[in-house]
């Protein structure tokens, strides 16, 4: 379509969205019916393509990409990107009388998904659009997605987040494969709701398919005509519970009722609606793992494994032959090795909800432990490895059974799973475990979130390819000692922190300087992440510069933005701690014209896309051997930061682009902690390391108030009270003289702006190996075994 015929299709497209939907003319419509209209008419838009998609894929061997979380964000920037209509659709509304800046605006982050899982899935579904392959995701439409954050007198506060009322213009509804979902407490639907995926420059349109729960009956019309209002609508209740709400835990396992049957509730509608479609487009069941794989986002959508083989033998065969049919289908990635993340089900809970796929659970268990007699294993070894034991159902053993494949995300991670997490599965199955480290879209988290860097890339390799072949970006490497580049990515920095810092003043009231190093750690709040290592570093950053003004410090702004679970105490402790350290160090004349704190309220896609650009110093800081991979210290390189971290995650592996020259290191290594840990006694870094008492002591000398709540006694005690295994678990005092010794170089470096800049040069040539595309190719060779389709 020519760029003219472009524009009048969106002009005339938004204009009738707008009177179909409001029966009033464009030019009445508020913003945010305006982008709802510009929503629907690219679905308009990419219809055709995206029927044709489908249909060229139920004739293939296809990808379903099964995760309780997709942490999209915002979609219409990244649709008018990839579908390469952007500037026809900003001359569209120009004509209506609208900006497009302010129309993209209106759109709410869809949030659902805690933070790194949820993100990960969501880069995974651009990169397969983009790369054509035939892969669809699988999830829930959360009414309710991660909880908004709102600081009261520093305090985290939950309030819900209201991001869609009773529909979300993205997203259509396919109501007529609606799937009837099995519970012991009533039977509901399960309704699915379609979301384009586009692709970067390419006609296939992907799909991610998520779930919402409807009742049988919209009401019961007995009770209502005896009067019973509220049981009329039980059924309805009990249906919307399903989908209310996304659980804000991250990396922690929570075994409460509602949240198996969330979990069921998809994987079973899912796996209904794949079974269907192979039915449709291929007729036998029996070839079912041919032309299916199914990739299971950590232990979360486990239970589509017995649901599978239940199905199967419903439909007549065995049960052996069923679960070799889910023995070659099923593929599951581990996201963590923290032993509070693996996900296990009391029997009851499990039983009682869905006593037919128990069953099925059972059989299973005993296949497992009849094969591993079979091949003489020890009768010890057989009880632990068992998915049922203890009472309990272990969710991460079940798929490591049955799963054709187990990944971990970085080479560090899948190095812990194979000698320790999963050692046994090792042994028994070798080879079953693999590598695919991480990777994160270069369209959202570069060419969109960072134009202007984007256009000296592309001004400087002379086209646009690196947004679909990042490799590319190692030809930018030679730049890196020409100083007018040098300048260029500088003036770019710039821009990007006038933005943050604009965001930050608007939001927050704070003022900061641009020039200042911007030093920023955007994450989950976790004790294993060590947000308060950065805490203490800065405070006692503070009283140096208080005892030492005369010296010449850097001018630093340290950026934080985290949520806490709500129910991890201690997490949202640290959260009013660094609060109270902002509050003291920005209203002290002595420093703030040195250093400022900023917290950034509710840390979310759309913030992230405004930081991750503007950084000049990445936080990846975590204890080593905990963090499986990290996916912000990728968008943080990509965009020209240094990183300081310790040797974890994928730490490891942009050490290994960069060298130990254009980072950070610091802090003790995986196989040294498991050397320390058993004799580490935190008193004597606390007493050694100078200045370290007194920023932990604030903890307890009454320095900041916790309103007489105990909270930071707490946290003192965590660091300091206990045996080894209790006192201090993740290292913070033992890696503080390093870290700061770390810090100060960083600061010290900063001031030498073209070094800095080159450094930050090479970072950025070396990011292409952390494009998402790069981990999607790996998942479709060894994993997958899916081809290009293209339409
Ligand atoms: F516990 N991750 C996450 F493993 O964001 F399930 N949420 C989670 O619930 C889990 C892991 C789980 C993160 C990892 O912490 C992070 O290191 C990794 O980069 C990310 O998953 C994507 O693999």
């Amino acid at each position: 379509m020519s760029k003219k015929k472009l524009k009048d299709f969106f002009k005339q497209s938004i204009s009738s969205h707008i009177k179909a939907n409001s029966g009033q003319d464009v030019s009445q419509a508020t913003e945010a019916e305006v982008w709802a209209a510009l929503s629907r008419a690219i679905i308009e838009h990419v219809a055709d393509n995206w029927a044709e998609t489908k249909k060229a894929y139920d004739k293939t061997r296809q990808e379903h990409y099964l995760s309780a979380e997709f942490l999209v964000g915002r979609s219409t920037l990244n649709n008018l990107v990839n579908l390469d209509i952007y500037d026809e659709a900003k001359d569209a509304l120009k004509d209506l009388g609208f900006d497009l800046t302010s129309i993209l605006e209106e759109e709410n982050d869809a949030a659902l998904g805690n933070g790194g899982l949820g993100r990960l899935a969501a880069c995974f579904m651009d990169s397969s659009a983009t790369l054509d392959m035939p892969v669809t995701g699988y999830g829930i439409l959360y009414r309710h997605g991660l909880f908004k954050q709102v600081f009261d007198n520093g305090y985290q506060v939950e309030t819900p987040d209201v991001w869609m009322e009773d529909d979300f213009a993205p997203v259509v509804p396919h109501r007529d494969e609606k799937q009837r979902i099995e519970l012991a407490t009533g039977d509901v639907y399960a309704v699915p709701y379609d979301l384009p995926i586009t692709g970067y420059h390419t006609d296939n349109v992907n799909t991610l398919r998520l779930w919402k729960a409807e009742p049988l009956t919209p009401f019961d019309i007995h009770d209502f005509n005896a009067g019973n209002f509220q049981e009329a609508l039980e059924e309805k209740n009990q249906a919307e519970d399903i989908w209310r709400v996304l659980y804000p835990n991250d990396t922690t396992h929570e075994g409460k009722v509602l949240r198996l049957k969330q979990q069921y509730f998809f994987a079973s509608a899912s796996v209904k609606d794949i079974i269907r479609r192979h039915k449709e487009n291929h007729g036998d069941l029996r070839t079912f793992a041919e032309f299916n794989s199914l990739q299971l986002n950590d232990t979360h959508p486990v239970i589509a494994i017995p649901e599978l083989i239940r199905l199967f033998m419903e439909e007549g065969i065995e049960f052996d032959e069923a679960s070799e049919i889910a023995k070659a289908t099923f593929a599951y990635t581990n996201h963590t090795v923290l032993a509070e993340a693996l996900e296990k089900w009391d029997i009851n809970i499990v039983k009682e909800l869905i006593p037919n796929v128990y069953s099925v659970i059972e059989k299973i268990d005993a296949k497992f432990r009849a094969e591993l007699a079979e091949i003489d294993a020890h009768p010890g070894k057989i009880e632990y490895m068992s998915m049922i034991h203890d009472g309990q159902v272990h969710m991460a053993w079940l798929a490591s059974y049955v799963s054709y494949s187990i990944n971990g995300v970085a080479q560090l991670h899948t190095d812990i799973l194979r000698k320790d997490t999963l050692h046994d599965w090792e042994d028994i199955y070798p080879g079953k475990i693999n590598n695919k480290t991480n990777g994160v879209t270069p369209r959202r988290w570069l060419r969109n979130t960072n134009p202007e860097l984007s256009a000296l890339i592309t001004k400087l390799l002379g086209n646009e390819d690196w947004v679909k072949h990042a490799d590319k970006l190692e030809e930018l490497l030679p730049f890196a000692d020409d100083k007018k580049v040098l300048k260029q990515f500088l003036d770019v920095k710039k821009i990007k922190k006038q933005q943050l810092a604009d965001m930050v003043e608007t939001s927050l009231g704070i003022k900061v300087d641009v020039d200042a190093q911007f030093d920023i750690m955007i994450k989950r709040l976790h004790e294993y992440k060590r947000q308060l290592l950065d805490a203490f570093y800065i405070l006692d950053l503070y009283y140096r510069i208080k005892e030492n003004p005369q010296e010449d410090w850097t001018p630093r702004v340290f950026f934080f933005g985290a949520k806490a679970a709500s129910g991890y105490v201690r997490a949202k402790t640290i959260i009013k701690f660094i609060n109270e350290i902002a509050e003291l160090i920005n209203n002290d004349s002595d420093v703030n014209n040195i250093i400022k704190v900023v917290f950034v309220e509710n840390y979310n896609v759309s913030k992230a896309e405004v930081l991750f650009p503007a950084a000049d110093l990445s936080e990846q800081i975590s204890m080593a051997g905990k963090e499986a991979s990290g996916t912000g210290n990728m968008k943080f390189m990509m965009n020209g930061a240094l990183t300081i971290g310790t040797l974890d995650g994928a730490n490891v592996e942009i050490n290994g682009q960069v060298g130990d020259e254009n980072m950070f290191l610091f802090g003790a290594k995986e196989e040294e902690i498991v050397e320390i840990l058993p004799s580490y006694d935190p008193k004597v870094p606390y007493e050694k390391t100078p200045g370290l008492k007194r920023v932990v002591d604030t903890l307890i000398d009454g320095t900041f108030s916790d309103d007489n709540q105990g909270l930071f006694q707490d946290l003192y005690n965590s660091l300091m009270v206990g045996d080894w295994d209790q006192a201090d678990q993740y290292y913070v005092l033992g890696d503080f003289a390093s870290y700061r010794e770390a810090k100060d170089r960083a600061a010290v470096e900063f001031n030498d702006k073209e070094t800095w800049a080159r450094k930050a040069w090479i970072n950025i040539s070396k990011s292409g190996v952390f494009s998402s595309d790069r981990t999607i190719r790996e998942y479709v060779e060894d994993i997958w075994k899916i081809e290009e389709t293209k339409i």
